[in-house]
């Protein structure tokens, strides 16, 4: 029996009031979709089982390198940090799996988190290992680099740290390890780009010795920042070139901020697709750079395009195509969980948007080199207010119409603000 944080009563006062505007709103749209031969009711089907998966560090209050805001009634430790990602789920039911980064979320006995996640519902999604700062008490420094590091020391402490994310992983239920690190370079000249990228192949291929079977190990490039001359894993091409040189169980993942403003990553995904390598997401938006705003919220038309080469991939049958979806934001001015509920409603706008294309009359177009028509087609899919089958998913799966709305009229953040006293530090950060 599932420990929910938020009272069922609520949840059902408040889609009360919203039921019958959204079944009018439903109907209406599915007249409409039907004249496309389109059925809603399969539509919302899919839509339903599609899901995200939250990330701990998400419900924490961000920052930048200025200067951090506290929220009031912050999660204080990982136990916390699972009850508010419990809340997310309750309410949008698509966010049933918590995304780990160690050591922010380690505790004495990994089999604790799998029974706190147990009892609310919640699994793990991927392990994020976490080499790009220094942990209190640490031998080694990273201050110039972990995996790729000069000293063999350095490299083997943070093969190390990878391989003991694995283990809690494997504790936990996870099935996979993401490795993101931030090793670079700030100068020319600093560090040989050559000799640095063979040092990380060797710790990778070291750590993916240690992976279990069935479990995927994904590498995350991002082209700047911390080092903002030369970072070791820049670009989808060198995470290509990993994945492919460290094995079949070895996938590219694409966090959509790490990347130059106006890059066509919604090509990235489809090459990444067509050669079998993509592995999966990092969910969030930006305007200029890693800016880890909410998914959707800056371009909601960039996440339907790479969402359309998703469901694409789908209807094609891709090969070797189980992509992870998970979020990876910062919230410095917004309730973390009101973020994360938004965000996971506009991961799932951008894949019911994608999933009403209409691909045969795409192809058609494509064939005959109709460019406006095939642009029209991506466009009318795009245009297309798919909100009523966005709140349906969510109310049949025993959620909230309005989760945001439902979430407010709880009271559960001034509850929780009342139980966790305010903290100076946290482990909300960039990622
Ligand atoms: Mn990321």
């Amino acid at each position: 029996m599932t420990e929910y944080r938020i009272a069922g009563e609520i949840v059902a006062a408040d889609n009360d009031k919203r039921a019958s505007a959204l079944k009018a709103d439903y109907e209406a749209l599915g007249v409409r979709l039907a004249r496309d031969g389109l059925d809603i009711d399969s539509v919302t089907g899919k839509v339903a089982q599609f899901f995200v998966a939250v990330p701990s560090w998400g419900v924490g209050t961000g920052g930048t390198r200025f200067a951090r805001f506290p929220g009031s009634g912050e999660p204080r430790n990982i136990f916390d940090k699972l009850d508010d990602c419990a809340v997310i789920q309750q309410l949008t039911r698509a966010t049933p799996t918590v995304s780990l980064h160690i050591p922010w979320d380690k505790v004495d006995d990994p089999r604790r988190l799998k029974a706190h996640g147990d009892a609310l519902g919640l699994g793990f999604d991927a392990m994020n290992s976490n080499t790009f700062s220094d942990a209190p008490g640490q031998e080694k420094s990273y201050k110039f680099g972990s995996l790729s590091h000069t000293d063999a020391a350095t490299r083997r402490q943070a093969i190390e740290h990878n391989i003991e994310c694995i283990e809690i992983g494997r504790a936990i239920g996870s099935k996979a390890l993401t490795v993101w690190i931030g090793d670079g370079s700030n100068f020319p000249g600093q560090t040989s780009f050559t000799r640095s990228f063979e040092r990380y192949l060797d710790s990778m291929k070291t750590i993916y010795q240690q992976l279990p079977e069935d479990w995927r190990i994904f590498s995350e490039h991002k082209m700047y920042e911390p080092a903002f001359y030369s970072t070791v894993v820049q670009d989808w091409g060198t995470n290509y070139l990993i994945a492919t040189e460290l094995g079949e169980k070895a996938f590219c993942l694409v966090d959509l901020g790490h990347h130059a403003p106006n890059v066509n990553i919604e090509m990235i995904v489809a090459r990444l697709i067509q050669f079998r390598k993509l592995g999966g997401f990092h969910f969030n938006d930006s305007k200029y750079g890693d800016d880890d705003l909410d998914a959707g919220a800056i371009d909601p038309h960039r996440l339907f395009l790479v969402f359309n080469e998703l469901v694409d991939a789908e209807h094609r049958g891709a090969e070797n195509f189980h992509p992870a979806h998970m979020i990876d934001q910062s919230h410095n001015v917004t309730d973390p969980i009101e973020s994360l509920i938004r965000s996971a409603n506009e991961i799932r706008r951008a894949y019911a948007q994608a999933l009403l294309v209409n691909h045969k009359a795409l192809e058609g177009y494509q064939e005959d080199n109709d460019a406006l028509m095939a642009s029209e087609t991506l466009k009318a899919a795009y245009r297309t207010d798919v909100d009523p089958i966005l709140a349906m998913a969510r109310l049949q799966a025993g959620g909230a119409i309005d989760p945001i709305a439902a979430y407010r009229a709880s009271g559960y953040r001034q509850n929780v603000a009342r139980e966790r006293p305010a903290v100076a530090g946290g482990s909300g950060g960039i990622v």
